[in-house]
């Protein structure tokens, strides 16, 4: 009997900085009613969904910074996540800005987590790959000041089985690099949720700007097809705060195939009947790791110099 299981990817449009967490609580739950009402099991959110993408500027007020990150989750304007997902038994997962306080002080990560349908986080991740530059540069007409706000996680890409099915997470720039899906692949991952903000303009290298849908699709099918994995990469979409992000949000089967794709940049959702047991049609065949993978012959790639 194959295991299969009806995931959601719920697309956010813009969020502005004006929007309070509750407004933007309330479109969450919104998603999270339709796309129960559908049948999902599984409900899966953007990167930084409960405000808007801040990195983008420069903020030298500190209580202006702390009000973007989260110091306990569930807290208080979280909470109604959490108790209706309980109620209608679906699992979810989402991306949000962490500040956690320790004696010697505190850190602050690009956080998502896996809430399982009884409500407890099953599996944490910090953002490994933290995209960006750390000072302020005048040149761009927006920031990308990821790497000023955001320490990059510290642990390892892992997995959470729920829903009888192996998760991992990842977040955003994560999922341009083929190390990510081959790490979590390694480590038994079947389905890969990975949020995300993507403005289509890249300052650094505008001449590719025309290609940020073509990259988005590219990489996030390769990597599922290459690694014999689900992949469910869901945008916060739209004009936010002036800034223009990438939509696509879609889910992807183990053979690189996008099997759901939203077709708006606004709160949108998409579902589609997962088959977790495809993963052995990839696994079991020409990606199967035991039988053909040569680690020996890779030793640049696990080098770290
Ligand atoms: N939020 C992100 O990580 N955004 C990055 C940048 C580089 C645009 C991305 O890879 O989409």
């Amino acid at each position: 009997m194959n295991r299969e299981l009806v995931i959601a990817a719920a697309q956010m449009g813009p969020n502005q900085r004006s929007d309070s967490r509750t407004q933007i609580v309330q479109r969450m739950l919104d998603l999270m009613e339709k796309a129960a009402r559908c049948g999902a099991e599984m409900i899966v959110y953007p990167e930084l969904a409960l405000t808007t993408f801040f990195p983008r500027w420069y903020l030298k007020d500190a209580a202006e910074i702390d009000s973007f990150f989260e110091t306990e989750m569930p807290g208080p304007e979280t909470q109604p996540l959490f108790t209706r997902a309980r109620q209608l038994g679906v699992a979810f997962s989402f991306g949000f800005a962490e500040k956690v306080e320790h004696l010697g002080g505190s850190e602050r990560f690009n956080t998502s987590i896996l809430v399982d349908k009884d409500s407890n986080i099953a599996l944490r991740y910090r953002k490994i790959h933290v995209p960006g530059h750390s000072q302020y540069e005048s040149w761009r007409p927006f920031q990308h000041l990821e790497k000023f706000y955001f320490k990059p996680g510290k642990d390892y890409f892992s997995t959470a089985r729920i829903l009888n099915t192996e998760f991992s997470l990842a977040i955003c720039n994560d999922r341009r690099w083929p190390e990510t899906y081959r790490e979590m692949a390694l480590r038994g991952a079947e389905v890969a949720l990975i949020g995300y903000n993507t403005p289509m303009h890249y300052a650094p290298m505008p001449s590719h700007d025309h290609l940020q849908s073509f990259h988005n699709h590219l990489c996030m099918q390769a990597g599922a097809y290459q690694n014999g994995l689900w992949v469910v990469g869901v945008a916060k979409a739209g004009l936010e705060e002036g800034c223009q992000l990438l939509g696509q949000t879609c889910i992807i089967a183990p053979t690189g195939e996008i099997v759901a794709q939203a077709s708006s940049t606004g709160d949108e959702v998409i579902l589609a009947l997962c088959n977790i047991d495809r993963v052995k049609e990839i696994r079991e065949n020409v990606f199967n790791f035991e039988h053909h993978r040569r680690p020996e012959m890779y030793p640049m790639i696990s080098a770290t110099h």
